[in-house]
């Protein structure tokens, strides 16, 4: 048997650096197997010093399951890559006075995909192009958010599912971009998730909720509201959590089935920002409860 990559931690949260491995070359599937094993483990791994034309960064990711698609939101033309529609754009770089990416996405923590009935297993952001200050990323490991929840809390929530909102919580979440027109909310109808959600590879129960939640079912709105405050904040307290200083050439994979993150902010007027993203397809999330039953997500 080969050795182990080497591996260094981010932090006591979550995430490995992982060293000697080129993801721009060619992994043999022992060095795939040994990824995988290090990524269920520390929920993200990062690779330093990436570079890598977009059929490398899509054939690296393609190594860990399908790709996704981003669709484009909130307005007529794709935020994706020309030529490689796999890859979308997280930029607020202009060329010919045209937006070449998504700008300011995912200022708020979240999982990619959550309000999706199908959310996404992962995603592995490549950054290019940073700025001096502001611009890191958090990233929050919600198997121990859902491990360090009170019994009373769990009592209430174990078994429970969560409404994500794609149309109430645009204008919330994208104010910098147009409504979603009626075609693109009828595309994106609300989807009720468990609220805590059983990894289907590591066995493990995760809290899931994000910036797309907006009602808990059983509970009274107001109530719920409060409830899901009261978790996306515990979700994401300073011991569950690493933010990420990025340097160019950073590559960052992160598994959305048991991590939350968010993009911070920095001043985009004045420096540029540029990174690209694969986004890997998932499956639908369950729960297994503690008597054995398995509840799945539904749609609204
Ligand atoms: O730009 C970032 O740091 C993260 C943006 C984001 O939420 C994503 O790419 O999924
Ligand atoms: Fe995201």
């Amino acid at each position: 048997m080969k050795p182990a990559f080497e591996t260094r931690p981010l932090s006591e949260a979550l995430g490995v650096e992982v060293l000697g491995v080129d993801p721009s070359g060619s992994l043999d599937d022992g060095d795939v197997a040994e990824l995988r094993r290090l990524w269920l483990a520390h929920c993200i791994l990062l690779f330093r010093g990436v570079d890598w034309t977009p059929e490398q960064h899509i054939a690296f990711t393609l190594q860990f399951g399908a790709l996704y698609t981003m669709p484009g939101i909130a307005s007529k033309t794709s935020t994706n890559l020309s030529g490689h529609p796999e890859i979308m754009v997280v930029s607020n770089i202009k060329r010919a006075g045209k937006p070449i990416g998504l700008r300011r996405a995912g200022w708020g923590w979240h999982s990619d995909g959550e309000d999706k009935m199908v959310p996404n297993m992962g995603s592995l952001l490549h950054a290019l192009k940073v700025p001096p200050q502001g611009g890191d990323t958090g990233f929050a490991n919600t198997y121990k958010a859902y491990e360090a929840l009170s019994p009373a809390i769990r009592k209430r929530i174990d078994g429970r599912r969560c409404r994500f909102s794609r149309t109430e919580r645009h204008a919330v979440n994208y104010p910098n971009l147009p409504p979603l027109t009626d075609q693109e909310k009828r595309g994106r109808p609300d989807v009720w998730h468990p609220i805590t959600r059983t990894h289907p590879e590591t066995g493990r129960t995760a809290l899931y909720v994000g910036r797309w939640a907006v009602e808990i079912e059983g509970i009274p709105k107001d109530e719920g509201r409060a409830l899901i405050q009261e978790l996306t904040a515990h979700a994401v307290k300073p011991e569950f959590t690493y933010t990420h200083r990025w340097k160019s050439g950073d590559a960052i994979l992160w598994d959305n089935r048991c991590t939350q993150h968010r993009a911070m902010p920095f001043d985009d007027d004045t420096y540029e920002r540029h990174m690209q993203r694969t986004t890997l397809d998932g499956d639908t999330p369950y729960f297994v409860t503690a008597r054995g039953e398995r509840m799945e997500s539904v749609l609204s």
